[in-house]
């Protein structure tokens, strides 16, 4: 059986730790107990063999044998077929996880990301700007509250649909942006408790706090 390899960086800022996308990938090989291991590449001097696999010189890319897949939602669904404790086996459970993926992706994400940004950038004030912005995400929270309140994971069981969507709204929990969403919040509450997180959280802490 080939060694999975993650690849993320060597290095990173203080405020991104625990944030790095890598740990979507982390959290899905420690859910379905594959065997992995993680190599670096330079945060700070991205080469041509970094943009060979991963074209925006972002990470993670995570190599499988002599396939070199990028993108985090790619890379799940990529997991997902290899085990049956990231994805439902049934049809319509699997097609439940792929349309969860995509919507925290590009429904959600779409949503959070420029919000968490302004928020990183202190362009929170009273400008039509963030105003905008903070309806465009409240709009997508709103729907998403009562679809977590009446289910415990978006595809019946625990899924990669939900790595994405809990970790897409992890990152608004630290702006306190789930403030007027009970539902919203235990949903990350209860992913976040998973053994497997907590894993892949201290472990990408403790792989940049090594290069220190
Ligand atoms: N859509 C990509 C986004 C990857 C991404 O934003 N990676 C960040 C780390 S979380 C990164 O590499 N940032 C450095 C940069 O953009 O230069 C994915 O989900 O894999």
């Amino acid at each position: 059986m080939t060694d999975l390899i993650l690849t993320t960086f060597d290095w990173v800022p203080e405020a991104p730790r625990g944030y790095v996308r890598d740990l979507r990938v982390r959290w899905a090989l420690e859910e379905a107990g594959l065997r992995y291991r993680v190599e670096s590449v330079p945060f700070r001097d991205r080469k041509a063999e970094h943009l060979a696999h991963q074209p925006f010189g972002q990470v993670p890319w995570l190599t499988d044998g002599d396939v070199s897949i990028f993108e985090s939602g790619a890379i799940l669904l990529h997991l997902g077929e290899r085990s049956d404790a990231l994805m439902p086996i049934d049809p319509r459970g699997r097609a439940e996880a792929i349309e969860w993926l995509f919507a925290a992706l590009n429904s959600v994400e779409m949503a959070s990301l420029p919000w968490s940004i302004f928020q990183f950038s202190g362009l929170t004030g009273d400008t039509p700007g963030w105003k905008r912005l903070d309806e465009f995400l409240n709009a997508r929270l709103q729907h998403m509250e009562p679809v977590v309140a009446r289910r415990e994971w978006l595809a019946g069981t625990f899924s990669i649909a939900d790595i994405l969507m809990a970790d897409v709204l992890r990152l608004v929990t630290r702006f306190d942006g789930l403030a007027k969403y009970p539902a919203g919040r235990d949903y990350v509450a209860r992913a976040t408790a998973r053994p497997s997180f907590v894993k892949a959280h201290a472990d990408q802490i403790a792989h940049f706090a090594a290069a220190d």
